[in-house]
């Protein structure tokens, strides 16, 4: 399916699935890393059900998600070029033991909801699933979404029966390698695994620039070192915001007047500019 097919299958049906998203070596290194955050589960042993946040910090074989080609390009154009990592999470369902088929629900916050903000509700964030297993027939824990909800009105009511029960509800077949990209008001929840098999995926959530993760306060110092570019500014990590947005922009990149100031010129610049907000910081905005 081509870009355009993607992008009003998305914003048509409320989500959309990248076939073959991942190529058979990205496959084996993520499983690798999703096997080494199952490990140290204290379910690890057991059966049950297990859903970890935050693991790009638990592993950098799940680093190349972040920015990757099949997907990230999607997520600029329905989203925003300016968009954030708002969670990473990893979802394993055996089929055995305990599992959480989750009711149906949007995705958001509560307080307030997105929907609160505009009817039908804004797109704000919006979830890459990444497949590691075969999840081809309605027994595995499959993800199940009624098709055009994210443009309805009102969430998932209460009693609305579960899973396929409901009339409009379809599941989710997707292969292993596969990704589903969906949009933060799409009616969705997860059948009851009804033999044992292992649904093992990736979720990629992203918001605007300016939104708050989820599933993580910072990076820790090991990952924003070991990041550059790109990845870096998706996770968030700026040692303040203006220190992105204004002075590298400004200071390095387009002004042609500190630029021809040399490097001392510009750190000295930088260290005025600093004094200044300091300044600012202790007497209050009005009194310099
Ligand atoms: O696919 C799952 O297991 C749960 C997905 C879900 O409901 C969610 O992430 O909001």
């Amino acid at each position: 399916m081509d870009f355009e097919t993607h992008k009003r299958e998305f914003k048509e049906q409320g989500f959309t699935i990248v076939r073959n998203a991942l190529s058979q070596r990205e496959l084996a290194d993520l499983e690798d890393a999703a096997l080494n955050v199952v490990k140290d589960h204290p379910s690890a042993s057991g059966e049950d059900y297990l859903r970890e946040g935050n693991i790009m910090e638990r592993d950098p074989g799940f680093w190349f998600l972040m920015d990757h080609p099949k997907t990230y390009p999607l997520i600029t154009q329905l989203l925003s070029p300016h968009s954030r990592i708002m969670s990473a999470e990893l979802i394993r369902r055996t089929g055995q033991g305990q599992d959480d088929p989750v009711d149906w629900h949007d995705d958001g916050p509560a307080c307030p909801s997105y929907r609160e903000l505009a009817t039908p509700a804004p797109l704000m964030q919006l979830k890459v699933g990444y497949f590691l297993e075969d999840c081809l027939d309605d027994q595995s824990g499959n993800l199940v979404v009624v098709p055009g909800s994210h443009l309805f009105p009102e969430g998932p009511p209460d009693d609305l029966p579960h899973g396929l029960q409901h009339p409009e509800a379809v599941a989710v077949k997707l292969h292993k390698g596969d990704a589903i990209l969906f949009h933060n008001a799409l009616w969705h929840c997860v059948l009851q695994a009804t033999k044992p098999k292992l649904r093992m995926n990736i979720y990629v959530g992203y918001c605007y620039a300016w939104m708050a993760p989820f599933d993580r306060s910072a990076s820790s110092l090991y990952l924003r070192n070991a990041l550059s570019g790109e990845r870096r500014r998706l996770l968030g990590d700026f040692d303040e915001p203006d220190t992105n947005w204004e002075l590298v922009r400004k200071v390095f990149r387009g002004s042609p007047e500190l630029v021809a100031l040399g490097l001392s010129g510009r750190l000295a610049t930088l260290a005025k500019r600093r004094l200044k907000k300091a300044k600012r910081k202790i007497l209050g905005e009005n009194l310099y």
